[in-house]
């Protein structure tokens, strides 16, 4: 059966649940909120559902239920490799089902079918300044390519149909993610190796045919796989996640959506931080270690330098995680199992960093979560495989993040999740509330 069949079936039987939880348990009550909440950035509120990912504090993500590791575990690898292909995850992201061979070299032969950019997409990046960030001319190409939504045209069409609408935003979102890689290897090339521009190779599944696409060696092939598929989802309330389901709960087609969460995604408090911390890992290199080797001491003066002028320790904190990033933890093994890789300064830097950091953010006492994040060892492994330019770094992490952003807005729109409009307060009315230790809640 096909993926999109599968994903139907999926579908139909997973609706009667939301209806029956919208009608018969409509007013159960959740949560509350406090005006910490309200003020601080909505964090904590259940407020959100999604199936495709569940964040834990403690534990890290489940896609569909399985850990990173068990994730890795039960999927079909790529040919020769340990680690499964990223059509492979698609297929489970969508439908919580490892795919069959059959199925899974039907779906393979479906990305092949749609990864074909249309050539205006490259004139309008090649139109930019050469300067302009890689994650600005991403966006930029994914609203570029707005024009072929399937979902727009049966929207504009006169027959829309809420039961049938998830099959047009499918038809987007696996665009999309067909097109991403594609897309963002261009963008490499025009802007770090003068434009030389490599054919799509379809005989390669994605994360292959992204590494040959950028010029890379077979090694980074694994890179690729693992990066696109640990990026992919991390729940809704995340700033790309959020900012896509938002932007779609409009009806905004997903081309319009994913570019918004690509603009959400370039921020350096989210996907940016990536860069920030190589950038400034390369920067306490340059200032330390020119004729010295680094150490703890020298690492926690830079660390309270950073944070005494008032910068975050990029790489370090979470919304929801109180612990170590299980991402972290997936590409540093993947570090430690790689000879070359285990034995690099800058490697072997990122984990005195690791070793420090925490401490120097407890102490400083502000942080709830002083551990690291996916972003301050993913740079590390790019570095090694010679892709330098730090600040395309957050485009891999869109790549991958539109894996899951584009899964939940075909969920979004086969449930009929409606249109997102949260309700908004004055600061007098929070004072109000503050002194009389509540608001007065109107009885249903
Ligand atoms: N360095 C210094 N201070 C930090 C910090 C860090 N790494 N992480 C949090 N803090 C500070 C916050 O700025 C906040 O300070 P104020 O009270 O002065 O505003 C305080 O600690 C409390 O913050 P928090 O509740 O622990 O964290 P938030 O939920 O507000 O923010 C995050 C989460 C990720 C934005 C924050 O930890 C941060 O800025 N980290 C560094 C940037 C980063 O690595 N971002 C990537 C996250 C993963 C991703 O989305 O890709």
């Amino acid at each position: 059966m096909s993926l999109k069949k599968v994903l139907r079936q999926k579908i139909e039987a997973h609706r009667p649940r939301t209806t029956r939880l919208m009608k018969e348990f409509g007013k159960v009550k959740i949560d509350e909120v406090t005006i910490d909440q309200c003020i601080g950035g909505a964090r904590d509120i259940r407020a959100l559902v999604t199936d495709i990912s569940y964040l834990d504090p403690q534990e890290g993500i489940r896609f569909r239920g399985k850990t990173i590791s068990e994730t890795f575990e039960m999927l079909p690898k790529a040919e020769g490799s340990n680690y499964p292909t990223v059509e492979a995850f698609w297929f489970f992201l969508l439908t919580g089902e490892v795919p069959s061979e059959e199925q899974l070299e039907a779906t393979m032969l479906e990305f092949k079918a749609r990864q074909h950019v249309p050539h205006y997409v490259f004139e309008i990046i090649r139109a930019m300044p050469i300067d302009t960030h890689p994650m600005t001319m991403l966006s930029t190409g994914i609203l570029a390519m707005q024009k072929d939504s399937v979902f727009h045209e049966f929207y504009s069409s006169g027959q829309f149909n809420k039961n049938t609408a998830w099959e047009y935003v499918y038809e987007d979102a696996f665009d999309i993610v067909a097109r991403i890689p594609v897309l963002a290897a261009y963008i490499y090339n025009l802007k770090y190796r003068d434009n030389k521009q490599i054919e799509i190779n379809r005989k390669l599944d994605m994360g292959a045919n992204f590494a040959h696409m950028i010029g890379q060696s077979k090694e980074y092939e694994d890179v690729a796989r693992m990066y696109f598929i640990l990026h992919s989802d991390h729940e809704s309330g995340n700033v790309s996640a959020h900012t896509t389901h938002l932007v779609h709960s409009a009806l905004s087609d997903p081309y319009y959506a994913y570019s918004a969460g690509l603009n959400g995604l370039a921020g350096p408090l989210h996907g940016l931080a990536n860069q920030e911390v190589l950038y400034w890992t390369l920067k306490f290199q340059q200032k330390y270690c020119s004729d010295q080797e680094p150490t703890r001491e020298l690492l926690t003066a830079a660390l309270w330098d950073t944070l005494n002028s008032g910068q975050v320790i990029p790489g370090y904190g979470h919304a929801v995680l109180r612990k170590t990033d299980p991402r972290y933890t997936s590409q540093r093994e993947f570090c430690l199992n790689t000879p070359g890789l285990r034995d690099d300064p800058l490697f072997k830097l990122v984990s005195m960093i690791y070793e420090v950091a925490p401490g120097v953010l407890t102490e400083h006492g502000k942080t709830k979560n002083p551990w690291p994040n996916v972003d301050s060892q993913s740079g590390v492994i790019q570095w090694y495989y010679g892709v330098r330019e730090f600040d395309f770094y957050t485009v891999l992490f869109g790549v991958g993040r539109a894996l899951g952003c584009m899964a939940n807005i075909v969920w979004d729109r086969a449930l009929g999740y409606a249109i997102e409009r949260p309700k908004s307060v004055t600061t007098d009315m929070l004072e109000k509330w503050a002194e009389q230790g509540g608001r007065e809640i109107p009885k249903a």
